[in-house]
Protein backbone atom coordinates (compact mmCIF):
# COMPACT_ATOMS: atom_id res chain seq x y z
CA UNK A 1 0.00 0.00 0.00
CA UNK A 2 1.31 3.38 -1.01
CA UNK A 3 -0.42 5.45 1.53
CA UNK A 4 0.02 5.58 5.35
CA UNK A 5 -2.90 4.57 7.97
CA UNK A 6 -2.04 6.68 11.31
CA UNK A 7 -4.05 5.34 14.24
CA UNK A 8 -4.99 7.11 17.45
CA UNK A 9 -5.98 4.51 20.66
CA UNK A 10 -6.55 4.83 24.39
CA UNK A 11 -9.14 5.10 26.84
CA UNK A 12 -12.83 6.78 26.81
CA UNK A 13 -11.84 10.71 27.27
CA UNK A 14 -7.88 9.89 26.78
CA UNK A 15 -8.03 12.99 23.80
CA UNK A 16 -7.78 10.49 20.91
CA UNK A 17 -10.65 13.11 18.81
CA UNK A 18 -9.37 16.12 19.57
CA UNK A 19 -5.60 15.30 18.77
CA UNK A 20 -6.57 13.62 16.06
CA UNK A 21 -8.08 16.52 14.57
CA UNK A 22 -5.17 18.85 15.72
CA UNK A 23 -3.27 16.98 13.79
CA UNK A 24 -5.24 17.17 11.06
CA UNK A 25 -5.14 20.68 10.57
CA UNK A 26 -1.81 20.75 11.35
CA UNK A 27 -1.02 18.63 8.33
CA UNK A 28 -3.14 20.98 6.42
CA UNK A 29 -0.45 23.88 7.31
CA UNK A 30 2.98 21.63 7.16
CA UNK A 31 5.59 22.76 4.57
CA UNK A 32 6.56 19.19 4.10
CA UNK A 33 3.60 17.81 3.99
CA UNK A 34 2.32 20.27 1.51
CA UNK A 35 4.93 19.94 -0.96
CA UNK A 36 4.30 15.84 -1.06
CA UNK A 37 0.69 17.16 -1.63
CA UNK A 38 1.66 19.31 -4.68
CA UNK A 39 3.93 16.48 -5.85
CA UNK A 40 0.43 14.49 -6.09
CA UNK A 41 2.51 11.80 -3.73
CA UNK A 42 -0.61 12.09 -1.37
CA UNK A 43 -3.86 12.71 -2.88
CA UNK A 44 -5.90 13.03 0.06
CA UNK A 45 -6.36 12.67 3.78
CA UNK A 46 -9.02 10.98 5.44
CA UNK A 47 -10.83 11.28 8.32
CA UNK A 48 -12.60 8.19 9.80
CA UNK A 49 -13.09 6.02 13.19
CA UNK A 50 -14.30 2.97 14.55
CA UNK A 51 -17.33 1.94 14.94
CA UNK A 52 -19.28 3.76 12.52
CA UNK A 53 -16.41 4.89 9.69
CA UNK A 54 -19.25 3.96 6.86
CA UNK A 55 -23.30 3.98 6.23
CA UNK A 56 -23.32 0.37 7.86
CA UNK A 57 -20.93 0.94 10.34
CA UNK A 58 -22.78 4.34 11.61
CA UNK A 59 -25.98 1.65 12.16
CA UNK A 60 -23.46 -0.97 13.90
CA UNK A 61 -22.20 1.84 15.81
CA UNK A 62 -25.72 2.68 17.07
CA UNK A 63 -26.50 -0.77 17.83
CA UNK A 64 -23.14 -1.15 19.58
CA UNK A 65 -23.00 2.20 21.34
CA UNK A 66 -26.47 2.93 21.76
CA UNK A 67 -28.83 2.41 24.83
CA UNK A 68 -30.44 -1.08 26.07
CA UNK A 69 -33.00 -1.01 22.98
CA UNK A 70 -32.40 -4.09 21.82
CA UNK A 71 -31.41 -5.76 25.56
CA UNK A 72 -27.78 -7.00 26.54
CA UNK A 73 -25.59 -7.67 23.83
CA UNK A 74 -23.80 -10.81 24.74
CA UNK A 75 -19.34 -10.25 24.47
CA UNK A 76 -19.21 -12.26 21.22
CA UNK A 77 -21.95 -11.00 19.36
CA UNK A 78 -20.13 -7.37 20.73
CA UNK A 79 -17.18 -9.01 19.07
CA UNK A 80 -18.65 -9.62 15.70
CA UNK A 81 -20.45 -6.30 15.14
CA UNK A 82 -17.16 -4.69 15.79
CA UNK A 83 -15.28 -7.56 13.43
CA UNK A 84 -18.53 -6.83 11.01
CA UNK A 85 -18.25 -2.33 11.39
CA UNK A 86 -14.12 -3.15 10.37
CA UNK A 87 -14.63 -5.21 7.29
CA UNK A 88 -16.64 -2.92 5.67
CA UNK A 89 -14.87 -0.10 6.51
CA UNK A 90 -11.29 -1.47 4.86
CA UNK A 91 -13.62 -2.66 2.21
CA UNK A 92 -15.06 0.63 1.77
CA UNK A 93 -12.80 3.28 2.66
CA UNK A 94 -9.30 2.55 4.19
CA UNK A 95 -7.73 -0.02 1.55
CA UNK A 96 -8.57 2.06 -1.21
CA UNK A 97 -7.60 5.32 0.26
CA UNK A 98 -4.69 2.98 1.22
CA UNK A 99 -4.21 2.35 -2.66
CA UNK A 100 -4.54 5.51 -3.70
CA UNK A 101 -1.33 6.52 -1.50
CA UNK A 102 -3.40 8.85 0.88
CA UNK A 103 -3.39 9.19 4.30
CA UNK A 104 -6.06 7.53 6.63
CA UNK A 105 -6.04 9.01 10.22
CA UNK A 106 -8.34 6.26 12.15
CA UNK A 107 -9.83 6.49 15.66
CA UNK A 108 -9.39 3.39 16.96
CA UNK A 109 -8.61 0.28 14.97
CA UNK A 110 -7.65 -3.27 15.84
CA UNK A 111 -6.13 -2.49 19.49
CA UNK A 112 -9.50 -1.26 20.68
CA UNK A 113 -10.67 -5.02 19.43
CA UNK A 114 -7.87 -6.75 21.89
CA UNK A 115 -7.85 -4.13 24.64
CA UNK A 116 -11.86 -4.01 24.90
CA UNK A 117 -13.01 -7.39 24.32
CA UNK A 118 -9.66 -9.46 25.11
CA UNK A 119 -8.57 -7.76 28.61
CA UNK A 120 -11.33 -6.10 29.22
CA UNK A 121 -14.32 -8.80 28.12
CA UNK A 122 -11.92 -11.68 28.26
CA UNK A 123 -12.62 -13.03 25.31
CA UNK A 124 -9.98 -15.42 23.56
CA UNK A 125 -7.23 -13.53 22.32
CA UNK A 126 -6.56 -15.77 19.39
CA UNK A 127 -9.71 -15.41 18.30
CA UNK A 128 -9.55 -11.81 18.33
CA UNK A 129 -6.61 -12.16 16.24
CA UNK A 130 -8.04 -14.15 13.94
CA UNK A 131 -11.29 -11.58 13.03
CA UNK A 132 -9.17 -8.68 12.85
CA UNK A 133 -6.82 -10.47 10.17
CA UNK A 134 -10.06 -11.84 8.17
CA UNK A 135 -11.27 -7.93 8.58
CA UNK A 136 -8.16 -5.73 7.76
CA UNK A 137 -6.69 -8.73 5.38
CA UNK A 138 -3.61 -7.81 7.24
CA UNK A 139 -3.50 -4.28 6.70
CA UNK A 140 -1.56 -2.58 10.38
CA UNK A 141 -1.35 0.75 10.92
CA UNK A 142 1.80 2.26 9.86
CA UNK A 143 1.94 4.54 13.59
CA UNK A 144 -0.55 4.05 16.27
CA UNK A 145 -0.24 6.67 18.57
CA UNK A 146 -1.58 5.15 22.10
CA UNK A 147 -2.76 8.26 24.15
CA UNK A 148 -2.10 6.97 27.37
CA UNK A 149 -4.00 8.18 30.32
CA UNK A 150 -5.31 7.10 34.02
CA UNK A 151 -8.93 5.18 32.58
CA UNK A 152 -10.40 6.90 35.93
CA UNK A 153 -9.23 10.66 34.38
CA UNK A 154 -10.32 9.32 31.19
CA UNK A 155 -13.41 8.68 32.81
CA UNK A 156 -14.06 11.50 34.13
CA UNK A 157 -13.43 13.48 31.50
CA UNK A 158 -16.05 11.92 29.60
CA UNK A 159 -18.64 12.06 32.47
CA UNK A 160 -18.15 15.80 32.46
CA UNK A 161 -19.18 16.00 28.64
CA UNK A 162 -22.37 14.34 29.68
CA UNK A 163 -24.56 11.32 28.82
CA UNK A 164 -22.44 7.84 29.07
CA UNK A 165 -22.59 5.44 26.22
CA UNK A 166 -23.14 1.93 26.61
CA UNK A 167 -19.36 0.91 27.18
CA UNK A 168 -18.28 4.25 29.04
CA UNK A 169 -20.97 2.70 31.71
CA UNK A 170 -18.95 -0.30 32.64
CA UNK A 171 -17.62 -0.76 35.43
CA UNK A 172 -13.97 0.88 36.53
CA UNK A 173 -12.44 -2.48 36.80
CA UNK A 174 -13.31 -3.24 33.11
CA UNK A 175 -11.75 0.22 32.12
CA UNK A 176 -8.82 -0.81 33.76
CA UNK A 177 -8.20 -3.82 32.14
CA UNK A 178 -8.64 -2.21 29.15
CA UNK A 179 -5.85 0.23 30.59
CA UNK A 180 -3.63 -2.78 30.85
CA UNK A 181 -4.50 -4.47 27.08
CA UNK A 182 -3.30 -1.31 25.95
CA UNK A 183 0.11 -1.49 27.87
CA UNK A 184 0.81 -4.51 27.03
CA UNK A 185 0.03 -4.30 22.81
CA UNK A 186 2.70 -1.15 23.35
CA UNK A 187 5.20 -3.65 24.70
CA UNK A 188 4.56 -6.05 22.36
CA UNK A 189 4.62 -3.75 19.36
CA UNK A 190 7.16 -1.38 19.92
CA UNK A 191 7.95 0.32 16.52
CA UNK A 192 4.23 0.17 15.54
CA UNK A 193 2.80 2.03 18.73
CA UNK A 194 4.09 5.05 20.54
CA UNK A 195 3.19 5.91 23.83
CA UNK A 196 1.90 9.33 24.38
CA UNK A 197 1.80 10.92 28.00
CA UNK A 198 -1.83 12.18 27.95
CA UNK A 199 -2.26 14.03 30.94
CA UNK A 200 -0.88 17.19 29.62
CA UNK A 201 -2.57 19.81 28.09
CA UNK A 202 -3.58 19.71 24.22
CA UNK A 203 -1.13 21.96 22.95
CA UNK A 204 1.61 20.04 24.21
CA UNK A 205 0.41 16.63 23.67
CA UNK A 206 -0.01 18.54 20.20
CA UNK A 207 3.30 19.40 19.83
CA UNK A 208 4.49 16.07 20.90
CA UNK A 209 2.49 14.18 18.35
CA UNK A 210 3.73 16.86 15.18
CA UNK A 211 7.39 16.51 16.36
CA UNK A 212 7.13 12.23 16.01
CA UNK A 213 5.47 12.63 12.61
CA UNK A 214 7.73 14.87 10.77
CA UNK A 215 10.10 12.37 12.04
CA UNK A 216 8.26 9.69 10.27
CA UNK A 217 7.42 11.92 7.18
CA UNK A 218 11.12 12.08 6.80
CA UNK A 219 11.38 8.31 6.92
CA UNK A 220 8.65 7.49 4.79
CA UNK A 221 9.21 9.88 1.71
CA UNK A 222 12.90 11.52 2.71
CA UNK A 223 13.93 11.13 -0.81
CA UNK A 224 10.67 13.35 -1.83
CA UNK A 225 10.90 16.40 0.30
CA UNK A 226 13.23 19.70 0.08
CA UNK A 227 13.96 20.02 3.56
N1 LIG B 1 -14.71 -0.18 20.99
C1 LIG B 1 -14.58 -1.50 21.34
O1 LIG B 1 -15.01 -1.92 22.41
N2 LIG B 1 -13.96 -2.34 20.46
C2 LIG B 1 -13.48 -1.94 19.26
O2 LIG B 1 -12.95 -2.75 18.50
C3 LIG B 1 -13.64 -0.55 18.92
C4 LIG B 1 -14.25 0.29 19.81
C5 LIG B 1 -13.13 -0.06 17.59
C6 LIG B 1 -16.15 3.92 20.79
O3 LIG B 1 -16.79 5.00 21.27
C7 LIG B 1 -16.36 2.82 21.84
O4 LIG B 1 -16.24 1.58 21.18
C8 LIG B 1 -15.27 2.88 22.86
C9 LIG B 1 -14.48 1.61 22.68
C10 LIG B 1 -15.39 0.73 21.91
N3 LIG B 1 -15.76 2.76 24.17
N4 LIG B 1 -16.44 3.50 24.72
N5 LIG B 1 -17.18 4.14 25.23
P1 LIG B 1 -16.38 6.49 20.95
O5 LIG B 1 -15.61 6.54 19.70
O6 LIG B 1 -17.59 7.31 21.02
O7 LIG B 1 -15.63 6.81 22.27
P2 LIG B 1 -14.16 7.04 22.56
O8 LIG B 1 -13.30 6.51 21.47
O9 LIG B 1 -13.89 6.50 23.88
O10 LIG B 1 -14.07 8.61 22.46
P3 LIG B 1 -14.20 9.72 23.54
O11 LIG B 1 -14.86 9.35 24.81
O12 LIG B 1 -14.80 10.82 22.80
O13 LIG B 1 -12.71 9.97 23.93
P4 LIG B 1 -11.52 10.64 23.13
O14 LIG B 1 -11.82 10.77 21.67
O15 LIG B 1 -10.31 9.90 23.50
O16 LIG B 1 -11.42 12.09 23.78
P5 LIG B 1 -11.89 13.54 23.24
O17 LIG B 1 -13.28 13.47 22.69
O18 LIG B 1 -10.85 14.11 22.40
O19 LIG B 1 -11.86 14.30 24.63
C11 LIG B 1 -12.73 13.92 25.68
C12 LIG B 1 -12.96 15.14 26.60
O20 LIG B 1 -11.73 15.48 27.23
C13 LIG B 1 -13.41 16.39 25.82
O21 LIG B 1 -14.29 17.11 26.63
C14 LIG B 1 -12.10 17.15 25.61
O22 LIG B 1 -12.30 18.54 25.48
C15 LIG B 1 -11.33 16.81 26.86
N6 LIG B 1 -9.88 16.76 26.65
C16 LIG B 1 -9.21 16.30 25.56
N7 LIG B 1 -7.88 16.42 25.73
C17 LIG B 1 -7.70 16.96 26.95
C18 LIG B 1 -6.54 17.31 27.70
N8 LIG B 1 -5.30 17.13 27.24
N9 LIG B 1 -6.72 17.81 28.93
C19 LIG B 1 -7.97 18.00 29.44
N10 LIG B 1 -9.12 17.70 28.77
C20 LIG B 1 -8.97 17.18 27.54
Amino acid sequence: MNGKLIVFEGVEGAGKTTQLNHLHQWLQQDPDFQDLQQQGLIPEVIVTREPGGTPLGKALRSLLLGQAEYGAIADHTELLLYAADRAQHLAEVIRPALAAGSWVLCDRYVDSTVAYQGYGRGLSLSLIETLNHIATQGIASDLTLWLKLNADTGLTRSRQRGTLDRIEQATHDFHRRVQRGFESLAAAHQHRIVSINAEGSVDAIAQHIQTLVKRRLKTWYGHHLKT
